[in-house]
């Protein structure tokens, strides 16, 4: 019997699109923040057009009782930048401790198709956008939250227009907006492998004692179409150009009713987790079927235990 790291939450679904105060369509995909002792969940919201926006919903133990903004939050504001046309998607929130902000990588949908946008903001009320920081195509983004030698690194998703590989690449940055220095950080497998269609990050990556922990998620395609799954990376902690180790097997996928089917099945799709160092719990927030959001949670340190038993890279 395979170990189960992650067990779901038996109130799964934990919000839906019946628990928002204004019509939307579906609500997916959110990224993840602790601000004021008080779980932050910056969800993706579709609407009945199919374009989507982010909106905050607050919760004080992160399962239930989420107080959600009366309206969208942050909307795709194309008259001010032009590749939001079509609504902004799948944020991921980095906490910078040296400016005690919080940036937010998401995904723009522009006319030239996804780009990774950057905004930050100090208390999830008000937020200041920096625009596009990435050209098309490109998605699944997250700010690591300290410098290396004085730079800033980002992980992020391009995909070859020659070979159409989706792999994940990281570069560095003076300042967050103006990257340099790409480099291919890990490619999809091969073969029948869980991830060997299309890789890319999921959550924002998280500082351990062993290196930096990172959630992604690999798309293997099949006779019936694509399933979303997740698994882990150990990045060097001084240097996360420098992969570890690597899931050779997937660690969560799609096995419940909810994640099977909704708007996209066979989707479980992360944008971020939150580690409650007190309790040892990791707790990962995902999409089901690009239509609920769903918590699961494992205990961190057999999570560890996990990873660095996983195959070297
Ligand atoms: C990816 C992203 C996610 C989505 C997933 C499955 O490309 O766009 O937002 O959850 O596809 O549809």
């Amino acid at each position: 019997m395979r170990e189960k790291l992650f067990l779901r939450n038996p109130k799964n679904p934990i919000l839906s699109a019946k628990d928002w105060p204004y019509e939307v369509h579906s609500v997916f995909n959110a990224g993840a923040a602790i601000c004021k002792d008080e779980t932050i969940l910056l969800a993706r919201c579709e609407d009945y057009r199919g374009i989507s926006h982010l909106t905050v919903a607050r919760s004080r133990n992160g399962v239930d009782g989420w107080r959600i903004d009366p309206s969208p939050t942050i909307l795709g504001e194309p008259k001010r930048f032009k590749e939001e046309r079509w609504g902004i998607e799948d944020p991921r929130i980095t906490y910078v401790e040296e400016e005690n902000k919080w940036y937010v990588a998401y995904t723009s949908f522009s006319s030239e198709g996804p780009l990774v946008s950057l905004a930050e903001t100090e208390n999830f009320k008000d937020f200041k956008k920096h625009g596009a920081i990435l050209l098309p195509d490109n998605k699944d983004a997250a700010l690591f939250p300290c410098r290396f030698n004085g730079q800033w690194f980002m992980i992020h998703r391009p995909v070859s227009m020659t070979s159409g590989a989706s792999n994940m690449w990281i570069s560095s940055s003076p300042d967050k907006l103006h990257w340099g220095h790409h480099e291919v950080l890990l490619k999809t497998s091969s073969g029948g492998y869980w991830d060997c269609v299309r890789i890319g990050l999921s959550a924002q990556p998280l500082r351990t004692e062993h290196g930096w922990l990172v959630l992604y998620h690999g798309v293997r395609g099949t006779t019936s179409g694509a399933i979303y799954r997740q698994g882990l990376l150990l990045l060097d902690l001084e240097n996360p150009r420098k992969v570890l180790r690597r899931s050779d097997a997937w660690i969560f996928g799609p096995e419940e009713n909810i994640e099977i089917k909704g708007d996209v099945g066979n989707v479980t799709f992360s944008c971020g987790w939150l580690l409650d160092e007190k309790k040892n719990r990791l707790h990962m927030y995902y999409g089901g079927a690009d239509t609920v959001i769903c918590l699961a949670t494992a205990p961190f340190d057999r999570v560890m235990d996990y990873v660095r038993k996983m195959p070297e890279v």
